[in-house]
């Protein structure tokens, strides 16, 4: 009771005390028994555990030292950034240290001395582990913040890139967008990305130095401006579509685009006083383990999920072997306030000793066969125990045997093969001709044409003659004159007219009645 009260304690401010255990001792009529909840780890300040990179090279002051000033006072440039200097170095990990000792510590750029060429950088964070945000991500200016950025963010370790928020003084003309505020926007557009002018203007440098991303006020949305209805927010992010992955990423990317003016113009005799100044970057979130693990750590390198539920994998997001009698499912924050487990099964507590692989999740028993057997296979899987592949589709001899990419399909070309089935590495069978694995091919002295047919002609042995063209080996082009498959006959044995004596004198019985026919046609037309 005393730990459940210092715990509520805790949590309190983000009121996120649910979902803390995965499983409880608990005794019942049948005697002590596991019981199982849908758990996540608690939220963490996700900066100790970060990846950095920024971008381009070059972009840290200091290499070659360089003196800055401040827009206060912009004349007393008495500051120095010398990256060989300890004292004066600013490198990228002091937006991520502790603050506590009260002076800042900061990144900071080359200042503007290439001006009109934009002042451009990319800072990069990557996790290499899906998280979902619990709180704002809140990022310290020192000296101003920028008049132009943009927030971006990955879900597949940096892989594809969204867009997460816009910033700037003035939205329409930086993006075009209008600008709008996260507490405007409604239970169906909570997830909508936005182009907001609150965190860029110029206050002062030692008043407003945050740029926020603000995940508390979207979460109030559906819990109430203090966070208290939990449950609503849980149950939104359960069934609205899209909602929590807008929540998870793996990586973020600030996009510096214009540093902070201090008034209205640039002032082209003193740039020394334009860069970017990054004290801290708060992220704070907990590992994505699909409601599987209550623990997160931090091993080799990367934060891990300690799965629990017989499930395994970074994220919990597959069941451990010999779990796979049903297919795997994220644990769910329904029905409130516990959840569902939805943990994997051993493989043989089901029904009898039915492994489905994960292909299917119902078993069912034949009378007359004496068999239990998986019904529904998906997965395009087939048989008593979805251990087959369907006809169209082969083993994927790379994958196990409960992988949902464990079938291909066979992809036989419909023209080229005499059936769209395959064998067991993927090859069709092919109709005359055809070749490739798909038959999407044709054998040499073959050409395509809605399947494949012997060449006509070729440059080697179906030589076209009396100067005829071989037309992509389907048909020779004969020169006036001559005509036949290869060209080989010469048309005055067909007409007359063509003709000099010598050669008609030579045409047979059934070229002679060929002649009369035409004329006597051409007699007919010319009526
Ligand atoms: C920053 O990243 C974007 C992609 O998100 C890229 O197009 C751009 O060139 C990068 N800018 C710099 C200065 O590296
Ligand atoms: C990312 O995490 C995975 C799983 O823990 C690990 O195997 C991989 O080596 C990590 N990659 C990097 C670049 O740290
Ligand atoms: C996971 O498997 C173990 C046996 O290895 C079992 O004791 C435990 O109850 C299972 N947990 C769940 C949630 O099914
Ligand atoms: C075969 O399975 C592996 C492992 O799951 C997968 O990465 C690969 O994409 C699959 N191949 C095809 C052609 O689907
Ligand atoms: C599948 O067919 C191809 C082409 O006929 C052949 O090379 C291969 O050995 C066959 N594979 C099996 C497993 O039969
Ligand atoms: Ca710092």
């Amino acid at each position: 009771m005393l730990y459940l009260v210092a715990f509520l304690l805790h949590c309190l401010p983000l009121a996120m005390g649910q979902y803390d255990i995965c499983k409880s001792w608990v005794t019942t009529d049948d005697g002590p028994s596991w019981e199982f909840y849908a758990c996540q780890p608690k939220a963490m300040r996700m900066k100790d555990y970060v990846t950095v990179r920024v971008d381009p090279a070059g972009i840290t002051c200091g290499d070659p030292p360089e003196r800055f000033c401040t827009h206060e006072n912009p004349y007393l440039c008495s500051d120095e950034c010398d990256a060989s200097n300890p004292d004066l170095a600013h490198p990228p990990k002091l937006m991520f240290d502790s603050e506590d000792e009260g002076l800042a510590t900061y990144w900071q750029s080359v200042t503007w001395r290439r001006y009109p060429e934009p002042l451009l950088a990319n800072i990069t964070l990557s996790w290499n582990k899906s998280i979902e945000l619990t709180d704002d991500i809140v990022i310290t200016f020192e000296y101003g913040r920028p008049t132009v950025m943009m927030l971006e963010k990955s879900l597949d370790n940096g892989r594809t890139w969204h867009p997460y928020q816009y910033y700037a003084d003035d939205c329409m003309e930086a993006f075009s967008m209008p600008a709008r505020r996260v507490r405007e926007l409604s239970s169906s557009s909570a997830n909508r990305v936005l182009c907001t002018e609150e965190y860029s203007r110029w206050a002062g440098s030692k008043k407003e130095k945050t740029v926020r991303f603000e995940v508390r006020d979207r979460f109030a949305i559906f819990a109430g401006p203090d966070l208290r209805n939990m449950g609503n927010l849980y149950t939104r992010l359960e069934s609205a579509k899209g909602l929590r992955d807008f929540f998870t990423i793996t990586d973020l990317r600030m996009r510096l685009l214009r540093p902070a003016l201090g008034g209205t113009y640039v002032q082209r005799e003193n740039l020394y006083k334009y860069f970017y100044a990054v004290s801290n970057i708060e992220v704070t979130g907990r590992c994505k383990c699909n409601l599987h693990a209550n623990l997160c750590t931090f091993r080799e390198g990367s934060l891990q999920c300690e799965c629990e539920h017989n499930t395994t994998g970074q994220d919990c997001g597959k069941c451990k072997k010999s779990f796979r009698s049903r297919s795997w499912r994220a644990g769910s924050y329904l029905p409130l306030p516990n959840g569902s487990p939805n943990a994997c099964a051993a493989a043989g507590s089901a029904f009898g000793n039915c492994e489905c692989y994960g292909h299917s999740n119902r078993c069912s028993y034949i009378d007359f066969l004496n068999v239990v057997t998986c019904v529904s296979c998906k997965h395009n899987t087939r048989g008593q125990h979805c251990q087959h592949c369907r006809l169209g589709f082969y083993r994927n001899s790379s994958a196990e045997l409960d992988d949902e990419n464990v079938c291909i399909e066979c992809n036989c070309n419909q023209i080229g093969s005499m059936h769209d089935r395959c064998n067991e590495t993927g090859y069709c069978e092919c109709r005359e001709g055809a070749t490739g694995p798909k038959c999407d091919d044709c054998l040499p002295n073959y050409y395509w044409r809605q399947g494949c047919f012997p060449n006509v002609c070729d440059d080697e042995l179906l030589l076209c003659q009396n100067g005829g063209t071989c037309y992509q080996n389907q048909r020779c082009i004969c020169p006036v004159g001559f005509k036949g498959v290869l060209c080989q006959q010469s048309r005055c044995e067909a007409d007359k007219k063509d003709c000099d004596g010598a050669h008609a004198a030579r045409g047979s019985l059934g070229t002679l009645l060929l002649t009369v026919l035409a004329l006597q046609l051409r007699a007919w037309v010319d009526l």
